[in-house]
């Protein structure tokens, strides 16, 4: 078979340069970028750094010459500002490359569209919008912070056939298999922060960590809803919060002094309000979005994933089924949502399904 080397082409590479790194760039989103030569020969590439640094472009663009007709592909438009990094756009003018295609718009209002303007007042051809629907699906949770200031969520569930994420008396472990359980650690190392209601934490006593191989030094902190700080002093994870940041949000009422010995063991307590259905969600959002978290990871208990679910910053729910049938008596994904009509209810909609050896993963995202 003949391989078409089109924009189409060299930018799908430049998407998975930018999945290599996804998960480690830290606050920043991790960019794939390709440099190709007027023959169509792969003359460099460079993804964004671990931790954010240095950028994609700048990494593509060291030490080589550019000749005449080249063109340097990038998942996400090539920033204006100077950050931490200096404007990758200064680089691409200086190097000398002609033609610049892009996938996304950097939504960030340091950039959106300004790299652009600059590349093109500077002589540059850019053409703009080649897989831009599959580069902006790494950049969404990215795009919901900078634009509203809290990160996006995604929804893990891990569940029976039937739905049910544990038996009557409690016990889930395992409902679904090693390989969907695999899976679930790089849903964690996608994400900033991975969040859970205080009673997982009472049922499972679970680390929170992303535990695959070489990657742990990635994990995402670990964020728990606990109204009454309820949270045992000698759980795994408030033994762990030295090495793995730890915030627990809760209300104001809650004991001065387990606050205090929370805090002495390397935890932040952090009071927010209280709605009816609990601790209010986008208050923790929002703290979170000061913060920087772009995306935030959400794994139960049930009445999290209600208020989750409805919320307008859903970006996606990963849903793990497995073979096993519980019953009615068993424990439901999703807690009470109050619908009395279905047009009020949330729409999901499919957009990938995995098989995972008689496990299934379906990827929904939220038509928006
Ligand atoms: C690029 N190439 O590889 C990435 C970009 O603080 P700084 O200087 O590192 O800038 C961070 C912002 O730069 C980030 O919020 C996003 O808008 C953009 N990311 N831009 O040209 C890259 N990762
Ligand atoms: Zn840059």
């Amino acid at each position: 078979m003949k391989i078409i080397r089109d924009d189409n082409f060299f930018m799908n590479l430049a998407i998975n340069i930018a999945k290599r790194n996804r998960g480690m760039t830290g606050v920043n989103p991790s960019v794939g970028c390709v440099v190709v030569s007027k023959s169509k020969t792969i003359i460099s590439t460079g993804s964004t750094g671990t931790n954010g640094s240095p950028h994609a472009e700048k990494v593509a663009l060291d030490g080589i010459n550019i000749e005449a007709g080249s063109t340097l592909y990038t998942t996400l438009e090539p920033c204006f500002h100077s950050g931490k990094n200096p404007p990758c756009v200064n680089e691409i003018i200086k190097s000398g490359v002609k033609r610049v295609v892009v996938a996304s718009l950097d939504k960030n209002p340091l950039v959106n569209g300004k790299g652009i303007k600059k590349l093109k007042n500077s002589g540059i051809t850019v053409l703009k919008g080649v897989l831009t629907e599959e580069t902006e699906d790494l950049y969404n949770e990215f795009f919901n912070r900078v634009s509203y200031g809290v990160p996006g969520i995604n929804i893990k569930i891990a569940s029976s056939a039937d739905g049910k994420t544990a038996l009557k008396n409690g016990k889930s472990k395992w409902i679904t298999n090693k390989l969907s359980r695999n899976y679930g650690h790089k849903l964690r190392l996608f994400n900033d922060g991975i969040m859970v209601g205080i009673n997982t934490i009472l049922k499972d006593n679970p680390s929170l960590t992303c535990r695959l191989p070489g990657l742990t030094n990635f994990s995402p902190s670990r964020i728990v809803m606990d109204t009454n700080l309820k949270v045992p002093i000698n759980s795994k994870i408030i033994n762990t919060a030295e090495k793995n940041e730890t915030i627990i949000f809760t209300s104001k009422f809650s004991s001065e002094r387990k606050i205090k010995i929370l805090k002495n063991k390397g935890v932040k307590v952090i009071k927010i309000p209280k709605t009816k259905q609990g601790l209010s969600l986008n208050s923790a959002l929002k703290f979170l979005g000061k913060k920087e978290y772009n995306s935030l990871l959400i794994e139960g208990g049930n009445k999290l994933i209600a208020s989750a679910i409805t919320s307008s910053h859903l970006n996606k729910v990963f849903w793990f089924s497995s073979e096993k049938i519980i019953g009615e008596e068993g424990k439901p994904s999703i807690g009470k949502l109050n619908i009395n009509n279905l047009d009020n209810s949330p729409n999901l909609f499919l957009q990938n399904m995995i098989n995972l050896d008689n496990n299934y993963l379906k990827v929904y995202r939220v038509r928006k």
